[in-house]
């Protein structure tokens, strides 16, 4: 083994030693067997002070409401929990200081969530969680179902180990809604670390760093599984996976876009998506847009025995200095259906150097020797241009990439109808705009209209 792939190698199993340390001796029940004895749903404890503090002194913190619906009895100033409560944060700036990292029992450092809760801001823009610590911000405790929304989550920073803003530990079910998790910092996972079930809606992922590890957004563990529904993970760093990362774990993207996120180390792969060890992807009428990765991979890299169906999704203006600007899979299997890979770029294979199984109905710009297309060829485009627009907003809650002028997408898509990879149909387009527009619906993440959406609309 040459020194250079020796240290090829060391990166790409940096995420398996990582992973191994951090789940392997954690059994997963499966969805069958999945069973958790709900709580009765408990008090409002409303959070009346933006200091972070465990004292006396006859109001309510956050930290305090924290304690209070842990220990289901009254801390300070706060209401007494009492099950499965909920914490009102009011808007405001919340500054987390009383530092002590490794604790779990919301005394110091993050804020340890150890029964059902539920956390609820005014919203992400006036409700803002931040921390001038070496800690994360919140950390979801084993078999713990929590839901978050309308919160930002800002400025975490977990040096030795994974998840800035939030950490979810093994068995935990966790819902986002209408939140930013913007510009923390970890070991693993800048954003977020998950090792449960993790579902997140209308929210934004940016500016998170991963600064030893893989997953510069969101890191997902073994045997965990994430969902994003009309969300944006964008513009995050990692050495390796930028955007999102997993070991033998479910990423599942739905109606979202992956943008502008990139990888550090000059032998990283993956720049949007990365996916590794028996990983199963599923990218749905969604948008993977200029990401980057030095090595491989640009939009999405796949390896050893992974899966990734991309269903209706566009794969455009990634970049990498290695192969596969777009794609770049080994040892893993490619699904392809009703989907763009095009306009992104690299030395050798810009497009893709993988082997696709094509199911039908796919434009793949540039079909170089390294992008194998097998499967079903009805339908398949190659060497022509989508005619895409820049990423940008045209409707709907994320940015997507429209069909300008007259794009062979238009209309490409199968005559039976654009479906999830369970084959229920796709009634809308990413942005929620219905499809099919005439008969049949268009290849890629957006369905192009006879009218054309203008963003900003001034009325007399
Ligand atoms: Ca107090
Ligand atoms: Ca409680
Ligand atoms: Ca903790
Ligand atoms: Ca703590």
């Amino acid at each position: 083994m040459t020194s250079r792939n020796l240290l090829r190698y060391t990166i790409m199993t940096l995420p398996l030693t990582f992973f191994l340390l951090l789940f392997g001796l954690v059994v997963w029940p499966t969805e069958a067997t999945w069973t958790i004895e709900r709580i009765p749903s408990g008090s409002i404890i409303t959070v009346n002070t933006t200091d972070d503090e465990l004292n006396s002194d006859g109001d309510c913190s956050l930290r305090e409401a924290v304690r209070s619906a842990n220990l289901n009895s009254a801390v300070d100033g706060c209401l007494a929990g009492s099950g499965a409560d909920t914490i009102n944060i009011p808007a405001g700036t919340y500054e987390l200081s009383i530092a002590g990292n490794g604790e779990d029992a919301a005394l110091t450092g993050d804020l340890d969530l150890a029964e059902d809760v539920t956390v609820e801001g005014s919203t992400a823009a006036a409700t803002r969680l931040d921390a001038s610590f070496d800690d994360r911000i919140f950390h979801v405790q084993s078999s713990v179902q929590a839901t978050f929304s309308d919160i930002a989550i800002i400025g975490g920073q977990e040096l030795s180990f994974g998840g800035g803003g939030l950490m979810t530990n093994a068995n935990s079910r966790v819902q986002i809604n209408d939140s930013l998790i913007i510009s923390n910092t970890a070991r693993s996972g800048g954003g977020i670390i998950n090792a449960g079930i993790m579902t997140i809606t209308h929210s934004t992922i940016a500016t998170n760093t991963a600064t030893i590890d893989t997953g510069g957004g969101i890191v997902t563990g073994s045997g965990a599984s994430i969902t994003l529904v009309n969300s944006t993970v964008r513009n995050n760093q990692g050495v390796a996976g930028g955007g999102l990362s997993t070991f033998n774990g479910t990423i599942t993207v739905i109606a979202s876009t992956i943008s502008d996120n990139d990888d550090t180390s000059p032998l990283a792969s993956g720049g949007g998506i990365r996916a590794v060890g028996g990983s199963n992807i599923s990218v749905i009428n969604s948008t993977v847009s200029g990401n980057h990765s030095p090595f491989g991979g640009g939009g999405i890299y796949a390896f050893s025995g992974s899966v990734i169906n991309l269903y209706n999704a566009t794969i455009a203006n990634n970049s990498t200095d290695g192969s596969g600007g777009g794609l770049n899979t080994n040892s893993a299997t490619t699904n392809m259906h009703n989907s763009i890979l095009a306009d992104n770029s690299g030395p050798t294979d810009p497009d893709c150097a993988a082997v696709i199984n094509s199911l039908g109905y796919n434009l793949i710009e540039t079909d170089t020797a390294a992008c194998v297309i097998n499967g079903n060829q009805t339908g398949v485009l190659t060497l022509v241009d989508p005619a895409l627009g820049p990423l940008q907003d045209n409707g709907g809650s994320t940015y997507t990439q429209a069909l300008v002028g007259a794009s062979p997408a238009i209309n490409g898509g199968n005559p039976a109808g654009c479906t999830d990879p369970a084959s229920q149909p796709l009634t809308t387009d990413q942005r929620g705009f219905s499809r099919p527009v005439g008969a049949v619906c268009d290849i890629g993440a957006y369905e192009a209209s006879t009218s054309i959406y203008l963003p900003l609309v001034i009325r007399e």
